[in-house]
């Protein structure tokens, strides 16, 4: 009877191998979601965990966005050289670019630059820490059901990318951040600041230097004034958080906020997204110090003034933290905080306002967390969470529900 399990066991594997190559051939690879509810948010408010891939080994990136233009977003992922996407709503997954293409792959940026409802993935790859004269870019494009690659040439250190448009013409602007200067040695990487820069149309043509900051893990696109219609970005590094838009031609750089203190590299801020309250105040979530252990929260005084309140620092005990973002998931105009970590114990926890408190709850342990994205994927109007982990080689979801 266990033989002829044994050798139905066998052929049920043989099978899966035998449809496993043509499919992993053409880039699409079947996912199994399990889910679970995690309750979270004001009552009857949860977050559904649903795992849409196990298999991401060294996932290291997460976006939200629309790749195929059917008005559905999709998930996008990287790590171990390879990048893929997410097909919503089965979440089936297919390959953007492998080793081959896209090896030591750090960074993805997507976006429909040239108007044809077909998402362009920027990717930043060739990354190597204790070798930032390395560093390349990349453009992907779909062509018919696989894709074609423009290179953009080499970026020394390159690290994060976001879209924006930072001259408010309504196109696309990619900005660019390493996270050394090309010269910078380890330990303390204090040699040279990294070279922030904006390409301009998402072009070599529009290369455009904005400002250099020592040891640059992250960056953010905001709003920028409402009365210009541009964004602006945040740049989180050993220097703290500074704000960088463009006006009159030029770039202005201003710092936000000083982060925290300590010897070289582990000051200042790791990771930077600005959040908001109910009652309208914005507040700068970062992590602190590089790849650090806290989570620290700094609210505007009043409603859009550039003055800060008292900073909180709400978490002290995370390890590695590498991952954050910030989301209202239940719709009360507060954003609640996730922050996640890779080092040891690893996880993803999250934060909520309550009664003047943010209190903390572990949402998943079973994902060392390197990075994490919001968007309302199912247009429910509460914002849901994707995250992904390295060394657990997981993409999950956490779709916010409502009773
Ligand atoms: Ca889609
Ligand atoms: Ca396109
Ligand atoms: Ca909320
Ligand atoms: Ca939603």
């Amino acid at each position: 009877m266990s033989h002829i399990k044994l050798i139905l066991t066998n052929m049920a594997f043989l099978i899966l191998i035998a449809c496993g190559l043509p499919c992993a051939g053409s880039g699409e690879i079947a996912t199994q979601p399990d889910t679970s509810t995690i309750p979270f948010g004001r009552p009857g408010h949860g977050l559904n965990r649903t795992v849409i891939d196990t298999n991401l080994p060294g996932a290291y990136q997460v976006e939200i966005a629309d790749v195929n233009g059917d008005n559905k977003l999709d998930i996008i992922a990287l790590g171990g050289g390879t990048v893929a996407w997410y097909e919503n709503p089965k979440w089936t997954k297919r390959i953007v670019s492998d080793k081959k293409t896209s090896p030591g792959v750090i960074s993805t940026a997507t976006r429909d630059i040239d108007g044809d409802g077909k998402a362009e993935i920027a990717i930043a790859y060739e990354f190597e820490m204790n070798n930032p004269k390395l560093g390349k870019l990349l453009m992907a494009r779909q062509k018919g059901e696989g894709w074609v690659y423009e290179s953009l040439g080499d970026f020394p250190s390159i690290h994060r990318l976001r879209w924006g448009d930072f001259d408010g013409d309504g196109k696309p602007d990619l900005a660019i951040a390493p996270i050394f200067g090309k010269s910078a040695t380890g330990p303390d990487f204090q040699q040279e600041g990294a070279r922030l820069e904006v390409l301009f149309g998402g072009s070599l043509a529009g290369r455009s230097e904005v400002d250099h900051k020592l040891v640059t893990h992250a960056i953010g696109v905001i709003p920028g004034p409402a009365q210009n219609r541009t964004t602006n970005f945040l740049s989180a590094s050993n220097e703290g958080i500074w704000q960088h838009g463009f006006a009159n031609q030029k770039w202005e750089n201003r710092q936000i906020l000083v982060g925290a203190g300590g010897e070289r590299p582990k000051t200042g801020c790791s990771e930077i997204h600005l959040g908001k309250f109910a009652d309208g105040r914005h507040f700068y979530a970062t992590i602190e110090p590089w790849h650090g252990s806290d989570v620290v929260i700094q609210p505007e005084r009043t409603k859009g003034s550039p003055q800060l309140g008292p900073r909180f620092v709400i978490d002290t005990t995370l390890k590695e933290a590498h991952a954050l973002c910030v989301a209202d998931i239940d719709g009360d105009g507060t954003d609640e905080v996730f922050a996640g970590y890779r080092g040891p114990g690893f996880g993803l926890n999250a934060y909520r306002l309550e009664a003047g408190t943010w209190k903390r709850l572990v949402i998943d342990s079973k994902i060392a967390s390197q990075d994490l994205r919001t968007a309302d994927i199912n247009g429910d109007g509460l914002m849901d969470v994707v995250s992904v982990g390295g060394s657990t080689k997981n993409v999950v979801l956490y779709q916010a529900t409502k009773k």
